[in-house]
């Protein structure tokens, strides 16, 4: 539920904004230098050209001006005749013949297409529309601008295929055209463009691989593809791009392992391949070729192989990121001599032996003053945390190592890591007291301890860290009370201290941490006294647990202003009283009937709580009564009711709610009927579990009947009233409900409002419709259907039951020789040893698995014996059907046979 993804997500984004530099900032400068060095040599003296005219330029931006709809800054207002156009605004003429040479519109929201007329501009050098909203294609009349140097179109809307025709712009210097929805691929002809020195693609909806002939561009300084659809292996011809600077193809499917030639290419400054699925070792040699990198960013790939201790000779690297990988082995020691590192990514590899010196490498990187994150977790680094690490650069932000077999202490010297921002050691062995210093960290936003054996008292310079937003210190052995300081936290927005040993009492200051908007988790401590009022102040807080302590008292109402809260565990204490009827109002509740609530006992152990509208105001007193009575009711086929409450709410309306154990497998009408969200091959029902599952139900329905002191009519029984636990039992629920409802309505009781306990369509016996009192008969008519449902897959109410026929006359007709035309053709595919790849309901698949699935005789002898009794149950007169207890007799009788016949051809049970 809720809480459990809170978990996840925080995982997710700790790995990708931890772990990963999506965007790299040095690629960024590279393509501002290269492009603004460039554009200097724009301006030069113009020729002469016989055919198209200044007039030709007039007319073809008119057209331009023409094809653009938007144009909110009002750029355009000033291309107007009673000004020429060489002095409109973006244009700039070349200074003899007064034709356009350049076009530079960048940054004003400019929203239109390209007009085909800019081909006819023939002296244009720089066309240059970044950041717009050009949407349509590139005209393929690009390819008449024989002149074009820069053709600037990043971060448009363009779509369509790039035109081949703009292979012939021979002079070409810089295609920008990223940040498009550009299709296709990149063309093989780009050989052509022998001048090219920057080709940036990224971020389109580009198709296909990288051409061999891309190799030609030996000026190409720049390529980057980064974050399209690519496919295919890296070419070897890569290796031929002398001049290349920069290759960043990171976010596609490039698959296979990098080229040799690759390592030959010692101008690189930066390799960016992230996000890919490419394989292979990095070469020992890789540090003795790119002397010049500065970047290499190879993570979420399928490398394995140790990390090269050559790369400590690649002295300008700053980027160096192999996190998700597979890499194993030791992290070099030398990787000190890397004075520039700022950014070192091993995060989530196979790297470290659970050894005492894995973590030597950390003393290297002293020398490292830049450094900013370094990141290991998700590896198997054992050892100690060293001293030394109070002597990492004062630069470093981020410093994780999550998940590892990192033990010792946390060394007092961490805190002179004064701009930490980001530490997390979660899920790992350290020990010892946390230190003080901790709280030197004044720009700490998040702080994970979690998962750990830190021991001792929280200390309280924690509250120093006016910044935190999530603090993590779960499953430790801390103790004593939670310093009242935090109330400086006044960041904080999570607070999971769970599962440690803190006792007191829960400071008012803490539980009333109104900034608090995810997650407040005091649970499994030993917190003593009552819950303070304060906690209405967490008017923001998602989920509150204060499970598995030891409060007291009642649990205030002002728990109510908690307007945002969707989760509430407070099992496990020693709360007295009524649930405070103002729970009613908060979110989550409020529809029609019945509302569940997700709540939580326990990590193992959830809970739902049902919350009855009623309209009437009732007796609370029998509620309750009733209720207790409920609670007494234990039978594992039953869900068990843990408690009720009732009350009255703000508005004056009965609160009446129930608690739930909370099943984890959905309803049996989920199983039955529908194929689960995001699964292809939803899993289906065997025939021994939807035997077990009818079983079950008898089960129950016999102890509500026979066991109880006062016989309990169900009234209302049908698929979605039996929930399947983690282990497929099932368990009926709302057993007692129409007695419930009918104790709470007896002061204005009317036909309408009993009408609702009678029983579902489809469901409920003929002579309810008649009048007649609930009784067990017609909860056995209720069974008989639901028995003949589960093994049908038909619904009573499917469209096909009209006109006299209902399911158990659909059922009696095909009895005996004709059983496997109704039954649940999943079933029999199953039976069959298939797992059907998808089930259609629909009749021409029916009439297929008619004819070619064979049932294995003894299920068929099975089924036939359960379609007696389903249609034994729902006979017409009440006083024909089965007993319950001859029900559970022979449906135990059909479960042993089945098990003893060989080769049952049932699937084995996981
Ligand atoms: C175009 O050039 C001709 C001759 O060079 C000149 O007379 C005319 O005014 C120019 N037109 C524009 C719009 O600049
Ligand atoms: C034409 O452009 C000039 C120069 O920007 C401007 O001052 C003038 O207002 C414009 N005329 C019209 C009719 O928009
Ligand atoms: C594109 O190139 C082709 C082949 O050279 C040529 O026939 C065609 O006219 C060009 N298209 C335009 C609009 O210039
Ligand atoms: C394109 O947009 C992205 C995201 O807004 C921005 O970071 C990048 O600098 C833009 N590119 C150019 C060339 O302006
Ligand atoms: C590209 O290089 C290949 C050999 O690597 C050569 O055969 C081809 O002619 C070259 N293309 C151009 C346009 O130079
Ligand atoms: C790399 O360069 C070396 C010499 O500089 C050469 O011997 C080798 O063949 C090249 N490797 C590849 C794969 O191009
Ligand atoms: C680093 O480069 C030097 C000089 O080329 C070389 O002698 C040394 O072996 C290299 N170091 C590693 C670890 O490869
Ligand atoms: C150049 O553009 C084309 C459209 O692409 C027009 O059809 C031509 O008429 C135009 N030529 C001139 C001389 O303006």
């Amino acid at each position: 539920m809720k809480l459990l993804n809170v978990f996840p997500t925080y995982t997710m984004k700790l790995q990708n904004s931890l772990l990963y530099a999506r965007w790299s900032t040095y690629l960024q400068l590279q393509l501002i230098l290269i492009f603004s060095i460039n554009l200097v040599c724009l301006i030069h003296p113009v020729y002469t050209s016989t055919a198209p005219t200044n007039e030709t330029d007039h007319l073809a931006l008119l057209k331009f001006k023409e094809s653009i709809h938007t144009d909110s800054h009002g750029i355009l207002t000033s291309w107007n005749r009673s000004n020429h156009f060489c002095n409109w605004v973006g244009i700039t003429c070349g200074l003899l013949h007064q034709r356009v040479i350049s076009i530079d519109l960048s940054g004003y929201d400019l929203g239109g297409s390209i007009s085909p007329y800019f081909g006819n501009l023939s002296f244009l050098r720089n066309f240059t529309l970044l950041n717009n909203n050009i949407y349509g294609q590139i005209p393929e009349e690009v390819g008449r601008l024989y002149r074009l140097q820069y053709l600037m179109l990043t971060n448009n809307t363009l779509g369509g295929e790039i035109p081949v025709n703009l292979t012939k712009c021979s002079k070409l210097v810089f295609i920008s055209i990223g940040g498009n929805k550009l299709t296709g691929g990149i063309l093989k002809e780009v050989d052509s463009l022998t001048n090219l020195e920057a080709l940036y693609l990224r971020t389109n909806k580009l198709t296909g691989g990288i051409p061999r002939s891309l190799g030609n561009l030996s000026s190409l300084k720049l390529f980057d593809a980064g974050n399209n659809n690519m496919v295919g292996s890296i070419p070897d011809e890569i290796g031929d791009m002398k001049s290349l600077s920069i290759l960043a193809i990171h976010d596609n499917k490039f698959s296979g392992k990098l080229p040799s030639s690759l390592y030959n290419l010692s101008s690189l400054i930066t390799l960016s391949i992230g996000f890919n699925q490419i394989e292979g070792v990095l070469p020992n040699s890789i540090g003795n070729n790119f002397r010049n990198l500065h970047h290499l960013g190879i993570g979420w790939n399928r490398f394995h192989g140790t990390i090269p201790a050559s790369l400590s000779n690649i002295s300008k690297l700053q980027v160096f990121d192999i996190g998700y990988n597979k890499f194993t082995g030791q992290v070099p020691v030398n990787l000190g001599n890397l004075r520039d590192l700022v950014w070192l990514g091993l995060g989530t590899n196979n790297l470290g032996n659970n050894s005492t010196r894995d973590l030597d490498f950390l003393t290297s990187l002293a020398n490292c003053s830049k450094l900013e994150r370094l990141l290991f977790s998700f590896n198997n680094f054992g050892g100690v945390l060293p001293n030394s690490i109070a002597n990492l650069s004062s630069q470093l932000n981020r410093l994780t190592f999550l998940s590892n077999q990192i033990s010792g202490t946390i060394p007092e010297g961490i805190g002179n890591l004064i701009g930490l921002y980001f530490l997390v050691m979660e899920d790992n062995l350290l020990t010892g007291n946390i230190p003080t210093s901790l709280g030197k960290l004044q720009d700490m936003q998040l702080l994970d301890l979690g998962l750990n054996g830190l021991s001792g008292h929280l200390p309280s310079s924690m509250g120093n860290l006016t910044r935190l937003n999530i603090l993590f210190i779960n499953q430790n052995k801390l103790e004593g009370s939670i310093p009242s300081t935090i109330e400086n936290c006044h960041n904080l927005q999570i607070l999971e201290i769970s599962q440690n040993n803190f006792s007191g009492a829960i400071p008012k200051q803490v539980i009333g941490l109104s900034s608090i908007s995810l997650l407040l988790n005091l649970s499994g401590n030993s917190f003593t006294g009552s819950l303070p009022v304060e906690v209405g102040k967490l008017q923001n807080i998602n989920s509150l647990d204060l499970s598995e302590n030891n409060l007291s008292g009642e649990i205030p109402a002002t728990i109510g202003d908690c307007s945002s809260l969707e989760y509430l565990y407070l099992q496990g204490n020693f709360f007295h009283g009524n649930m405070p009827s103002s729970l009613a109002s908060l979110k989550g509740s409020g529809s029609f009937g019945s509302v569940y609530k997700g709540f939580l006992a326990h990590e193992e152990r959830e809970i739902a709580v049902k919350v009855l509208n009623l309209q009437k105001k009732g007796a609370s007193k029998s509620f309750i009564a009733e209720c207790n009575a409920l609670r007494n009711i234990r039978h594992r086929n039953l869900v068990k009711i843990l408690t009720c409450c009732s009350s009255i709410d703000y508005n004056g309306n009965d609160f009446k709610a129930l608690v739930f154990d909370f099943m984890g497998n959905g309803s049996l009408e989920q199983w039955l009927h529908s194929r689960i969200e995001g699964e292809n091959e939803s899993r289906k029902l065997s025939f021994l579990e939807r035997l077990n599952i009818a079983i079950d139900v008898a089960s129950a329905l016999h102890y509500l009947y026979e066991q109880c002191e006062q016989p309990i009519v169900h009234c209302d029984l049908k698929p979605s009233n039996v929930l399947l636990d983690n282990e497929m039992t099932a368990h009926v629920s709302d057993f007692g409900l129409a007695k419930l409802l009918f104790v709470t309505n007896t002061i204005s009781q009317n036909q309408s409002s009993t009408q609702g306990i009678k029983g579902s369509i489809g469901y409920a016996a003929p002579e309810y419709g008649m009048g007649g009192l609930v009784s067990i008969e017609g909860d056995v008519y209720s069974f008989g259907i639901l028995l003949l449902e589960i093994f049908t897959g038909r619904r009573p109410t499917d469209d096909m039951f009209k006109d006299g026929l209902n399911l158990h006359k659909y059922a009696m007709l095909a009895l005996p020789e004709n059983i496997s035309q109704i039954v649940d053709p999943t079933l029999l595919q199953l039976e069959a040893g298939e797992i059907p790849s998808q089930i259609n309901d629909d009749e021409p698949e029916r009439q297929i698995n008619r004819i070619h699935i064979q049932m294995n005789g003894n299920v068929q002898n099975c089924i036939l014996s359960i379609f007696k009794i389903g249609l034994s149950c729902s006979l017409e007169y009440p006083n024909e059907r089965m007993k319950i207890g001859d029900v559970t007799k022979e449906l135990n009788l059909v479960k042993n046979y089945f098990l003893s016949t060989e080769n049952h051809g049932d699937r084995p049970q996981t």
